[in-house]
């Protein structure tokens, strides 16, 4: 890990902008200014213009009760009729919304009129199942034109989204649903994923039932399913409705209410330090403001002619910013994929640029790094020449990874943004702007305007330029989290105890000495596994729940291709190992109950059975030396191990692999 950080900051190769890209862009350097001169009454001009509303607000920013901010208080929109009938109303409902394709290679193309209409409709179905303001709609659903048109019809209603990303377990549906209290779960019989359907049904069926020591899900009323994978499902008769039947009967018919700008509009889990997730909560009007800036400052957007296509599942928060609200706020076409990036073939990615001519892409460097590792002569097959720029988010990008995407996907001509935001953040919060910043591979760079951001030191005082920290926000922003859903307490401990005044990250970063930012990855107990935000204590927590399991300790290890990976050091019990001992590969079953516990992205990479673990005098799992060891390094100091041998004997386990 230091010595990729020593490459990033020994990394000063700059690329300006090209003439012709400034020449053309949206936006410019006096966007800055602006923000500077009054940054409140820049946000205030960003939500006049880029939203409708239908009772306009007179007050930005209500800070006076922090760290809970409230912005456009008494303002009233409805986000929905902001990313569709306005649209509409404006002449342009013969603009594609998306180019939806399936992984099998069926297409869909649903222009704004049509999914106006789909939404309408689907909001008469939500509502005729009791749903509105005030109450919660979980939502497990395959990249299907559906689970947008979900979204967007629960907001319609004034009611808050919890989308659950695909890949999760019934455990972790249960877990978000319970937390959530939801009224309504839509899903699909299944998708297509790596070629074949794979089941979503079972698992939202095995969530809501009774099961070892809980009892039946008592909040959820009806289970909408939408017919995708045509793969057999249960059905719990007065639960369970097609999506296509109740869509069938429904008015297409539906004027949006305006509610008011501080309405909650979803709640995303993400992974803390604890195991036990976080219900980070958005509202409406700060939220799509921001989205809606950024979407189109950051990525230059020119919606009559401009392709975008963010390949973030809309399970994630950059599914749901820059796939749902950002894009359609600001009326762009885009593609939509279902599947997976290597199936049929692994050029399918390239194949879709080139066939519906995105000019944008904004994707993760994990999944560059993989496409790198395949050779660039896959994507030189496809003709790449629409791409004028190119995005990335989720992780640091190393300078290699970031060399190769301008090289080979952008023609070293497509200028770079390296976007750095997070769940809580709601939209991008430091990248540099296309046409004005000179782009430095590995460095995500600049605050955007309107957005103040610090590196300080462990006692809060900024660290200035050529030096290391954490990273702080020091002012409230438009899509900031309003809370932990439920959790006030949490809320405030998490982000706002350790600076008082400021919004605690838990990422690390630097300054380089013109000032720009490095990130350098979580200072926390959070793993980032391929751009998924991963938690030690919850996956811990799993492997413990495995009846072979006395203690386990779990580590993010760097990864040349996910950044970072899992792995697990476990103790088996005493009374278990007989048993255990039986059993072929251990390692291959706790993976998979991990798996099953948390979901497939969970499951760590290598599980190494050990006889102890790195302890403090005080009994703390002293996971840096077990970092070492995963990581295949000379294991640091171990002074202040309770017993000093014990790390010699794991390495001797672990190499003995
Ligand atoms: C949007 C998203 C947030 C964490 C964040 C940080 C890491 C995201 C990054 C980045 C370096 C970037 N992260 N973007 N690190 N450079 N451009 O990913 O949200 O899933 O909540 O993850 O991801 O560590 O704290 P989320």
């Amino acid at each position: 890990m230091n010595t990729q950080i020593d490459n990033l900051l020994h990394e000063y190769r700059k690329f300006p902008p090209s003439e012709k890209f400034s020449r053309e862009a949206e936006v410019s350097a006096d966007l800055y200014d602006e923000a500077k001169a009054d940054r409140l009454e820049f946000w205030a001009r960003q939500a006049r213009e880029l939203l409708h509303w239908d009772t306009p607000f007179t007050r930005t920013l209500d800070w006076t009760n922090p760290p809970f901010a409230k912005w456009f208080d008494d303002g009233k929109l409805n986000v929905a009729y902001n990313c569709l009938d306005r649209h509409v109303e404006a002449g342009n409902g013969s603009r594609v919304a998306f180019h939806w394709e399936g992984e099998q290679g069926d297409t869909r193309t649903v222009t704004y009129a049509e999914l106006t209409e789909e939404v309408k409709r689907a909001a008469n179905v939500l509502a005729g199942l009791g749903i509105g303001q005030g109450d919660r709609v979980a939502i497990y659903l395959p990249m299907i034109p559906e689970a947008v048109i979900s979204m967007l019809a629960v907001a319609r209603l004034g009611a808050a989204h919890s989308v659950i990303f695909g890949g999760f377990s019934a455990d972790s549906i249960r877990s978000r649903v319970d937390d959530a209290s939801a009224k309504l779960v839509i899903t699909a019989d299944g998708g297509w994923r790596k070629g074949k359907v794979s089941a979503l049904k079972p698992a939202v069926d095995a969530a809501l039932e009774a099961r070892g020591d809980l009892g039946p899900q008592e909040t959820v009323t009806n289970v909408l399913v939408v017919k995708r994978g045509e793969n057999e499902v249960d059905w719990t008769e007065n639960r369970d409705l097609w999506w296509h039947d109740e869509m069938a009967k429904a008015s297409a018919e539906h004027d949006a209410e305006a509610f008011e700008a501080e309405n909650p509009l979803f709640i995303l889990y993400t992974s803390g330090t604890t195991g036990k997730p976080k219900g980070i909560l958005h509202t409406s009007g700060g939220y799509l403001t921001q989205c809606a800036f950024t979407h189109k400052a950051v990525f230059d957007l020119k919606p009559e002619s401009d392709v975008f296509w963010c390949t973030a599942d809309v399970g994630w928060i950059t599914g749901h910013s820059y796939v749902v609200y950002g894009p359609l706020a600001n009326g762009t076409t885009q593609v939509l994929y279902e599947g997976t990036p290597d199936t049929p073939h692994p050029g399918r990615w390239w194949e879709i640029i080139e066939k519906y001519k995105v000019t944008t892409f904004y994707t993760a460097p994990t999944a560059i790094r993989s496409f790198m590792k395949l050779g660039r002569k896959i994507p030189k097959k496809f003709d790449l020449s629409s791409i004028r720029l190119l995005g990335s988010v989720g992780e640091p990008i190393n300078p290699e990874a970031w060399m190769w995407y301008r090289k080979v996907i952008g023609a070293k001509a497509a200028p770079i943004v390296d976007t750095w935001w997070q769940t809580e953040t709601g939209a991008i919060m430091i990248s540099a702007l296309p046409a004005v910043t000179e782009t430095k591979p590995g460095s995500a760079q600049v605050p955007i305007p309107g957005i103040a951001i610090d590196v300080v030191d462990e006692a809060g005082v900024p660290v200035g330029a050529d030096s290391g920290g954490l990273l702080v926000v020091t002012e409230p922003w438009p899509a900031m989290l309003r809370g932990i859903w439920g959790d006030p307490e949490r809320y405030k401990e998490t982000y706002w105890e350790k600076f008082g005044d400021k919004y605690f990250a838990g990422d690390g970063a630097r300054l380089d000495h013109e000032g720009d930012i490095w990130l350098l990855g979580r200072v926390d107990d959070v793993m980032n596994v391929s751009g998924h935000r991963l938690s030690t204590a919850e996956i811990e927590s799993a492997l413990v729940a495995h009846p072979f399991t006395a203690e386990a300790a779990v580590v993010g290890a760097s990864d040349e291709t996910t950044g970072q990976a899992v792995v697990a050091f476990v103790i088996i019990k005493e009374s278990m190992l007989e048993e255990s001992a039986a059993v072929e590969d251990i390692a291959a079953v706790l993976r998979s109950h991990v798996g099953e516990q948390i979901g497939p992205i969970a499951r760590p990479r290598d599980v190494f059975v050990v006889n102890e673990l790195p302890k403090t005098r005080s009994g703390k799992i002293m996971r840096r030396l077990l970092r070492d060891v995963a990581e295949g390094r000379e294991v640091g100091d171990t002074t202040t191990l309770a017993d000093t041998t014990v790390m010699q004997i794991i390495t001797g386990q672990v190499t003995a692999k």
